[in-house]
């Protein structure tokens, strides 16, 4: 039951953005692992769907203060 997803993310300009992006991914219950990139403006998350749904995982990214779309 472990999925990948990938978000589109608007907004990030440096790489502190990116690591607030994945900060905020990292703490949700549920995700195993979050890698934010800058240069693609993308984030691949793996995740638990038992646990987290992947729109939460966008919701999650908005509440950091970034635009996310889900891409896959
Ligand atoms: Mo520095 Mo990235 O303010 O927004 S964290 S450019």
């Amino acid at each position: 039951n472990i999925l990948v997803c990938r978000l589109h993310i608007k907004g990030m300009t440096c790489t502190s953005c990116t690591s607030t992006v994945e900060s905020a991914l990292q703490v949700v219950p549920g995700v195993q692992r979050a890698s934010v990139a800058l240069a693609t403006e993308e984030a691949e998350i793996r995740y638990d769907r038992r646990v987290v749904t992947a729109t939460q995982l966008v919701h999650a990214v908005e509440e950091s203060g970034f635009e996310a779309i889900l891409v896959t």
